[in-house]
């Protein structure tokens, strides 16, 4: 049985009402920066969805980076180099993902990417930038494979390019198996959208609820496009479930949960990392009130330097929210940021530097606006805090952090 201390929030998350005004949107941009005579140009890459119904979490990420690239070149934090940021949307498809991946890794100039959101996606950028030595550090990927392989009792880290800020499906799975099964919820149907991401969290919460003495009453899936949930739902309601659990994002979790509710089956929906954004609870309806998500770490909100980065992202004036991953995009791109001190200091070009840079990643230890940010042996974080959320008055309230030992 795991061990877990737990921090009680008994305040209610106060979301940061950031303003938002509409956009022309780029689906592939290059921040410029100045660059005097005499100073190289490093460049850190974001693929991740600027456009489509996951760019609420794509924008926040690309605006992160951008953010720890300014607080770079102001502070010189790399004597004789200047960074820039190239961002590509990669549409959260996996196809788009690759040829982003493609186009990246035809710049010299690129050291390391940020992103992406998707692990679906991930595993189409991951061979394409790993044959560069170009480092990727994820701040939303949740998926175990991408780290450890596929078989999970012989893990095998596929690629040395690869890292990520956040902890994984490994751990958020059973972490809301323990919670529903500690708020007395023994009966559960899952549905997971078939993708990488969906599948992997749900089988993640399915062992571990079943270890624990729950029973997974039915276990369906949609298609990830979908948007009418009748027959999904006319199935699992004779089963009276306690819970839906949920594996996928909240473009279909949202409007999943407001047809269960207005179909009769008013029992909490539950998801993962995916479903944490304020535009599930518009999706979703008044009647979301109870739903439940966890996410990766504790509250940004809720600690010191959380609460700075939100500030300075405030002051940066971007038009969109940071959003669930916005301090773990900040804290990847100042991963690569950390290494690049190390591998760009005697490098005569990037390239030349981009293996120096993996190695160098890998031993970063310092801490970021998410906590301790440093790599196991997988290239994992070391952090294995989650937080679960619930709806209520209109917002994600945190309810528990916890840390898994
Ligand atoms: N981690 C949630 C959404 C992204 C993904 O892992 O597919």
């Amino acid at each position: 049985m795991q061990q877990r201390s737990m921090i009680r929030l008994g305040v209610p998350l106060a979301v940061a009402a950031l303003a938002l005004s509409a956009c022309g949107s780029r689906t592939d941009s290059t921040t410029t920066s100045t660059a005097g005579s005499g100073t190289k140009t490093v460049k850190i890459g974001v693929i991740a969805p600027l456009s489509g119904n996951l760019s609420a979490l794509g924008l926040g990420i690309k605006n992160s980076v951008d953010l720890a690239v300014k607080q770079a070149n102001e502070s010189n934090a790399v004597a004789g180099w200047k960074f820039e940021v190239i961002a590509v949307d990669d549409e959260a498809k996996a196809d788009v993902g690759k040829n982003a991946a493609t186009k990246i890794s035809s710049d010299d100039a690129v050291i390391g990417v940020v992103g992406t959101l998707n692990s679906s996606v991930a595993q189409q950028t991951q061979p394409v930038l790993d044959a560069a030595k170009i480092a990727q550090v994820s701040p939303a990927n949740t998926n175990p494979t991408l780290t450890q392989g596929a078989d999970a009792a012989a893990k095998k880290r596929p690629y040395a390019n690869y890292f990520r800020t956040c902890t994984t499906d490994a751990v958020q799975g059973p972490f809301a198996a323990q919670f529903l099964l500690g708020q007395g919820i023994k009966n559960v149907a899952t549905i997971h959208d078939k993708k990488t991401y969906g599948q992997g969290l749900v089988d993640a919460f399915t062992a571990e609820f079943k270890k624990g003495g729950g029973t997974i009453v039915s276990a369906e899936t949609i298609g990830e496009n979908d948007k009418d949930f009748s027959t999904v739902i006319s199935k699992i309601k004779p089963n009276a479930p306690g819970a839906i659990y949920y594996g996928g994002e909240y473009p279909q979790a949202g409007p999943l949960s407001q047809q269960m509710k207005s179909q009769g089956l008013n029992v909490p929906l539950m998801g993962g990392d995916g479903i944490f954004d304020p535009e599930y609870i518009k999706l979703a309806g008044a009647t979301a009130t109870g739903d439940l998500a966890t996410s990766v770490g504790a509250p940004t909100e809720s600690t010191d330097a959380g609460k700075k980065f939100l500030d300075q992202y405030k002051a940066a004036g971007y038009p969109e929210p940071a959003a669930a991953y916005g301090g773990y995009a900040y804290d990847a791109a100042k991963a690569i940021i950390e290494g690049a001190k190390t591998s760009l200091k005697d490098a005569k070009d990037v390239k030349s530097a981009r293996a120096a840079t993996l190695a160098a990643i890998g031993k970063v230890s310092f801490d970021g606006v998410t906590g301790k940010v440093a790599f196991d042996e997988f290239g994992d974080t070391t952090s294995k805090i989650l937080t679960v959320y619930k709806v209520d008055g209109g917002k994600w309230a945190p309810s528990k952090t916890d840390t898994f030992k």
